[in-house]
């Protein structure tokens, strides 16, 4: 069993923290966030993801994983898992993926692991990790052991995903690879793959880069089917039953922490990121053209009230991080209208109202944003007995048409044009 130090016990720290702890290693986070370590020594999360709360509380018991903000001397293995977020100029901020490579230089001892699981741009551990570990005067690939092994895990099922998803190691030489992949092999029972650090990088971005030009490509059919008249789902469920075709689902934007931030990594490293580039101003145009949709089906904006319903990046977790909702409701509060917003996940106290009928008392149109669970069951009457407009504005393709007409609403479709 090793003594693993895990920098950044956040979306992706924790969990992979927690795991390791659960198979027995002794499991150190190392977090500049000291609300999050206190709540870790507690046995405590500071995030919604189903299943992680009841494990992180009986790893902590077990004394299997305990919480620090200094970064721990004594491990054998070294995984950094901070964020990598964007500058304004869409240019990746590294400040702290290299400050916890710095972090670790004065505790490293020869037989050491160091694995980047934070989405990086290309050549990240060559150009920027290598160099700065080699100033412990060990020799990286021979002393240290230095692999990148992104993380691949969907939000609301990451235990399950951290277990079972196939897993891409890239080290800096064979031995490294080998290394980290029987690391990994202590909790992932997917196929675990072995390349070089900077194709394990590029592997990464192409992921995410896949999903955004696919979704980017779904938000413009569903402006072309406005335009031209046709309504976009249809044409998804009809193009899909096409053996080869698998077209994603239109919305209100692209958010989280991932999809909506990698692709730029990309186009910042490479002049020939074209498609990517355009897919990106595509999916982050969607809040604008719902915001102008808004706008065109109440006649314009005149002191009306507008309730949202979700503001999260997706479904069913509370993660508000880059979410279009978020620059929609921005956008309507720039305007004469006043905003009610629901939603019972999100983390930021933004989604204040938890009754979907009170947050629609009064107003003139309730847009779905966001298909939690929760919005299932709305009962339409009783919508349409608080408000005082009568236009339900669907963007996910949530609602079923027939219920929210029969209770005398109008039912307005992202992507309809028919
Ligand atoms: N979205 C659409 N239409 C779709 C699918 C998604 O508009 O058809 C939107 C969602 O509403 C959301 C955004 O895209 O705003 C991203 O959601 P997501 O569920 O596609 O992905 P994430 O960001 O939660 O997680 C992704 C995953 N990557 C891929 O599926 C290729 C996950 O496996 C990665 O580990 C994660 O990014 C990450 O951490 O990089």
């Amino acid at each position: 069993m090793k003594s693993i130090c895990v920098i950044g016990i956040g979306y992706v720290g924790l969990p992979t923290a927690a795991m390791f702890a659960s198979k027995g290693h002794r499991v150190v986070g190392f977090d500049v966030n000291k609300n999050a370590v206190s709540a870790l020594n507690k046995g405590k999360i500071i995030i919604e993801e189903p299943g992680l709360g009841e494990l992180v509380k009986e790893v902590v018991e077990k004394g299997n994983l305990t919480g620090t903000d200094e970064c721990p001397k004594d491990c054998d293995v070294y995984i950094i898992a901070v964020p990598t977020p964007i500058n304004k100029d869409k240019t990746a901020d590294m400040r702290f993926v290299e400050s916890a490579t710095r972090s670790i230089v004065p505790c490293l001892e020869p037989g050491n692991i160091v694995v980047l699981e934070s989405t990086s741009p290309p050549r990240t551990v060559e150009d920027l990790m290598l160099p700065i570990l080699s100033e412990s005067g060990l020799k990286m690939g021979e002393d240290v052991y230095v692999a990148h092994s992104p993380e691949r895990i969907l939000p609301g099922q990451v235990l399950y995903e951290l277990k079972n998803n196939s897993r891409i190691v890239g080290g800096i030489n064979e031995i490294s690879s080998q290394k980290v992949k029987e690391l990994y092999e202590s909790f992932c029972e997917g196929e675990i793959c072995l390349t070089t650090s900077t194709t394990a990088e590029m592997c990464k971005l192409m992921e995410n880069t896949f999903r955004d030009v696919n979704i980017a490509l779904a938000n413009e059919l569903a402006k072309m089917s406005e335009e031209l008249g046709v309504n976009a789902w249809e044409v998804i469920e009809l193009a899909n039953k096409h053996p080869r075709v698998n077209i994603l689902s239109p919305g209100p934007g692209v958010g989280g922490h991932c999809i909506a931030l990698d692709p730029w990594f990309l186009v910042e490293k490479s002049k020939n990121a074209l498609l990517i580039n355009q897919g990106r101003h595509i999916n982050d145009s969607m809040p604008e053209y719902v915001f102008e949709k808004i706008r065109k089906i109440l006649g314009g904006f005149n002191g009306q009230l507008i309730t949202l319903l979700g503001v999260t990046y997706k479904p069913n977790i509370d993660d508000v991080r880059e979410s279009p909702i978020m620059r929609l409701l921005d956008l309507l509060k720039h305007e004469n209208v006043v905003v009610n917003v629901c939603d019972p996940h999100a983390n930021n106290k933004v989604g204040g109202i938890d009754s979907v009928y009170a947050a629609s008392d009064r107003s003139s149109m309730v847009v779905l944003c966001v298909n939690h669970k929760e919005f299932e069951d709305i009962d339409f009457e009783q919508l349409r007995s608080v408000m005082d407009g009568n236009v339900i504005l669907d963007t996910r393709n949530f609602f079923d048409k027939d219920k929210v007409e029969s209770a005398g609403l109008r039912y307005e479709l992202l992507g309809n044009g028919r």
